[in-house]
């Protein structure tokens, strides 16, 4: 076994591990940006060291750096958890070469699954069903009418070669829709990837995304855990994820478990690993895997009680799996939320800042994997999933009761995080009745009223007025009550008869910041490039409107209007960079009409 484990990564995820590491008695390493020095992760390990500045390109994504780390602290092995370089197999390889152990999969599975085309080739020949469409990329436009008009039929999905995790995807669902969806695709696959080159799927209209579990050692064991079901999704980006899919039974669940076994044993695949698919009217079909640790590994670890992470070390030391399919048995149900940084009500626009008071949900059936406490700084650099609440009961309405409650409990102050929509979307007729929720995600309105609260405007000459939240004593019973008004230094005294102990931030309270800034500027709440900017100065914009897409950690984030009016400035141009905090737009009141 190893003695001790370096983990590539940060937040969340590099405490989870580092918690198993524990356990199984491997001392661990830590590794840091400059921007992470206090990061909860580093104080989480018996050793940290620092790896560059705050850009992932110059501290978590260099090879070079973490195995210098590897040689100093004495780690033979490392653990990527997600993201960064944990699908990179040109990394695994270079740990390889210098005799040290990647924990994850062989450079050649990593390699296999990456290409989408070549998975779809290889998943076909294995006899693992794939979305019927072309296992080849597509050369141009007219060759793709070609071969949808002989073999496929509209609609369609065009997809990047090089892509995952809907990245470069978009859908025809004409041929007049083709060529932009095509350019599109192989736009974004360019960008992202570096691979213009696109492949064709049937488009399926209204599918849940379920993903098996799988577990495999070098001694030729493959098992899988049961499925997750992730159709709660925002523009490919995960929300809630659960298990077991309230669309699979036991005999669906031992084929699509029998599809993800076929698919890792058809890349002598080892470790832990997802195979993530389609499921529509009855039918699965594959879509990739992901040859890593997932986010939402969680949920399964909860309904099984293995430890995912631990079986991935073991198996990557050489060790044998310590279950069999037969002792794999699921209990009750498990759901998973991500608590991002986001605003749901702007858009899901990001919302970094800095955490006040922080207090993690507790209690039976509750588990929280977080990366962030009280006091920590929440940087627009990296992920904005800060942490993940994951509960577990007999059956999926009590675990939905349980999730509210714990949302309930869970107090983030000052930062805007998805609390509210959890609480929101799980309390839908919709949840209850397992639908994907797609429709209401798009819902502007429906999003709009998960606002913050905002203070009061200052008015022009007052003293600024700042809200305050008290305990107050009515005839011997307790009412926690707002205040707005003047900050207490302004005059030195306390509203009369309230007690000032308690002015930070309290649970369902939080301080206004990130997008929308007071007045008529509207500021980035991040550091990006300029992706779009749909809007011109003279235009007249509603509240909400797109103002600007800037791209930045491979996301495209929309910046919109915080109040109707006219643009009077719009200081900013399509591929140049922002910082955080810059000034995006001026919108000023319309005049009401006379
Ligand atoms: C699809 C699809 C329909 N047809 N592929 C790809 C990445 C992942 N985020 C979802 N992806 C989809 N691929 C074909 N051929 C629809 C989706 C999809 C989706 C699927 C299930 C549940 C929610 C979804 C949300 C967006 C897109």
């Amino acid at each position: 076994m190893f003695n001790k484990v370096l983990v590539a990564n940060r937040g969340e995820i590099a405490i989870r591990v580092f918690r198993t590491l524990e356990e199984m008695g491997i001392a661990s390493v830590a590794v840091y940006s400059e921007l992470d020095r206090d990061a909860l992760h580093v104080k989480r390990a018996d050793e940290a060291y620092l790896i560059g500045p705050a850009p992932a390109a110059e501290s978590y994504l260099v090879v070079e750096k973490i195995i210098e780390v590897c040689k100093e602290s004495g780690a033979d092995a490392v653990h990527p958890g997600y993201g960064f370089l944990a699908e990179n197999s040109a990394f695994a390889q270079a740990l390889d070469d210098a005799g040290i152990t990647f924990i994850g999969p062989p450079a050649s599975a990593i390699d296999a699954m990456g290409s989408k085309t070549m998975a779809r080739e290889l998943m076909k020949k294995a006899g693992v069903p794939i979305v019927p469409g072309t296992t080849e990329v597509v050369e141009d436009v007219k060759a793709a009418k070609k071969i949808i008009d002989s073999e496929i039929g509209y609609p369609v999905a065009i997809k990047a070669a090089g892509g995952g995790g809907g990245k470069g995807f978009r859908v025809a669902l004409e041929e007049s829709e083709l060529e932009k969806a095509f350019e599109g695709a192989s736009r974004e696959g360019e960008k992202f990837f570096s691979d213009a080159r696109v492949y064709i799927e049937r488009y399926l209209p209204d599918p849940r995304h379920v993903e098996v579990q799988i577990l495999a050692d070098k001694h030729g064991n493959v098992i899988h855990l049961g499925e997750r079901d992730c159709s709660l999704q925002r523009r490919h980006q995960k929300l809630i994820e659960e298990s077991p899919a309230p669309a699979v039974d036991a005999e669906m669940r031992e084929r699509i478990g029998r599809i993800g076994t076929d698919a890792a044993r058809a890349v002598d695949y080892v470790g832990a690993g997802t195979i993530e698919g389609l499921l529509q009217d009855g039918e699965y079909f594959f879509l990739e895997m992901n040859t890593r640790v997932q986010v939402e590994h969680c949920v399964t670890e909860m309904t099984t009680g293995i430890d995912i992470v631990r079986e991935g070390i073991l198996a990557a030391a050489g060790e044998p799996l310590t279950v069999t399919q037969d002792d794999v048995a699921l209990t009750g149900h498990a759901i998973e939320v991500r608590i991002n940084a986001e605003d749901a009500s702007k858009n899901f626009a990001p919302a970094p800042g800095e955490i006040t008071t922080y207090e993690n949900p507790s209690g039976p059936g509750v588990r929280v994997d977080s990366g962030v406490t009280a006091g920590s700084i929440v940087s627009p650099m990296y992920d904005p999933m800060v942490a993940k609440l994951i509960v577990w009961d007999t059956d999926r309405e009590s675990a939905t009761r349980r999730m509210l409650r714990a949302l309930n409990e869970y107090e983030i102050g000052n930062l805007k995080t998805l609390i509210p929509f959890h609480k929101a979307i799980l309390a839908t007729e919709q949840w209850a009745n397992a639908e994907t929720c797609r429709d209401l995600i798009e819902d502007k309105s429906w999003l709009k009223t998960l606002a913050f609260d905002a203070p009061p405007k200052p008015v022009e000459g007052e003293p600024e007025k700042v809200e305050q939240g008290y305990t107050v004593e009515v005839s011997g019973k307790r009412f926690d009550v707002k205040v707005f008004g003047p900050p207490p230094s302004a005059n030195g005294a306390t509203p009369a008869g309230a007690s000032a102990g308690r002015a930070a931030p309290k649970r369902g309270e939080r301080k206004s910041g990130g997008a929308g800034g007071g007045g008529d500027d509207l500021v980035s709440p991040l550091q990006g490039n300029v992706w779009k900017v749909p809007v011109k100065q003279g235009d007249t914009v509603e509240e909400g409107q797109i103002i600007t897409i800037i791209e930045a950690m491979k996301m495209e984030n929309e910046i919109t209007a915080h109040k109707a009016g006219t643009i009077a400035e719009l200081p900013i141009k399509e591929g140049e960079a922002v910082a955080a905090g810059a000034l995006l737009a001026v919108i000023k009141s319309d005049a009401p009409p006379a």
